[in-house]
């Protein structure tokens, strides 16, 4: 009887044939910070609890090498991209050919500039515009009944022609507008690159112009630890407001510490919602073209004990 019903049980089961896992193509642009880090293994872990397999490409911050990444991905015919574009420009003829063999595309993190919209299906990140916003809100209220006839600002600007280091500029310049007293009077680039951020900060020491600045603004917190590893090799003392963005638990210490003012934060936790719109897609269900993730901002303003601990 038993040998009858492990017999029947045997030949029934592989008749129902395994459903073939779907196959997702995931390029990431490379891993200058730990926000990135977290970004990418965020979305890895995510995927892992599907039946996914996963595909991973690090383009290491050449345009080029990403664009052959996600042609690869349309070469072995995967059912779905994920990208993180490095810059916003030069992608619109390999979106079309990954529309021409008929495979979805969902951007995630910075944006790219491109006329036709049906070329992806749905741009997942933060709104970079709010995290300017936020930044310059602090940078507003810290000066608002304070006597100065001038407040000068140094903004320490991510990569050029990405929609982080564009809309945040143009957030923060909303909301200093405000007061009149305020105005950027340095500008520098360090690509969002520690190292790069700290060599920008000891020239302008050592040039003499870091004196009248009253504010740094600072894109990310790579840039501003590099910032502020030049201030100490210098013994810099003076007050120096410091705003920064992304939120990484190495800046919140400095936070703590009373290093820097304000930290506004960056979600990198794109995982949950690259998922969720991987499954919405394969279930016909609608999908909306953007998809924004909550964010706020931590200051010496904030109950500092309270802010929870980050995973990045
Ligand atoms: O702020 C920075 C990273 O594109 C939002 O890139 C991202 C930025 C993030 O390297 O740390």
């Amino acid at each position: 009887m038993m040998l009858i019903l492990v017999l029947l049980t045997s030949c029934t089961q592989p008749q129902k044939e395994e459903k073939a896992a779907i196959v997702v193509g995931f390029s990431q642009s490379g891993t200058e910070s730990n926000w990135r880090k977290r970004h990418t293994e965020s979305i890895k872990e995510e995927l892992g609890k599907e039946n996914y397999q996963v595909l991973y490409r690090n383009g290491f911050m050449n345009q080029e090498r990403q664009i052959q990444d996600i042609r690869t991905f349309i070469a072995y015919k995967v059912d779905i991209i994920i990208f993180t574009p490095l810059k916003e420009d030069g992608w619109e003829p390999v979106l079309k050919e990954a529309k021409d063999a008929g495979i979805p595309v969902i951007i995630t993190d910075r944006n790219v500039n491109i006329t036709d919209n049906s070329l992806f299906l749905t741009h997942i990140g933060p709104s970079f515009k709010a995290e300017g916003n936020r930044a310059g809100l602090y940078a507003y209220n810290y000066f608002k009944d304070k006597e100065k006839e001038h407040i000068n600002i140094l903004e320490l600007k991510g990569l050029s022609s990405t929609s982080p280091t564009t809309l945040r500029h143009d957030g923060f310049m909303e909301t200093i507008q405000r007061d009149p007293r305020m105005n950027i009077t340095l500008t520098r680039d360090a690509d969002y690159i520690r190292l790069k951020g700290k060599e920008q900060m000891n020239k302008l020491i050592e040039e003499g112009l870091l004196e009248d600045i009253d504010i740094l603004f600072s894109h990310n917190d790579e840039m501003t630890h590099g910032a502020l590893d030049a201030l100490d090799a210098h013994k810099v003392k003076k007050d120096l407001v410091i705003i920064t963005i992304d939120g990484q638990e190495d800046m919140i210490t400095q936070l703590k510490k009373g290093r820097i003012n304000a930290v506004v934060e960056c979600n990198p936790n794109a995982g949950w919602y690259v998922r969720n719109t991987i499954s919405r897609y394969f279930n016909n269900q609608s999908i909306p073209q953007e998809i924004y993730m909550p964010e706020t901002i931590f200051s010496d303003q904030s109950q500092l004990d309270a802010i929870p601990t980050r995973n990045y």
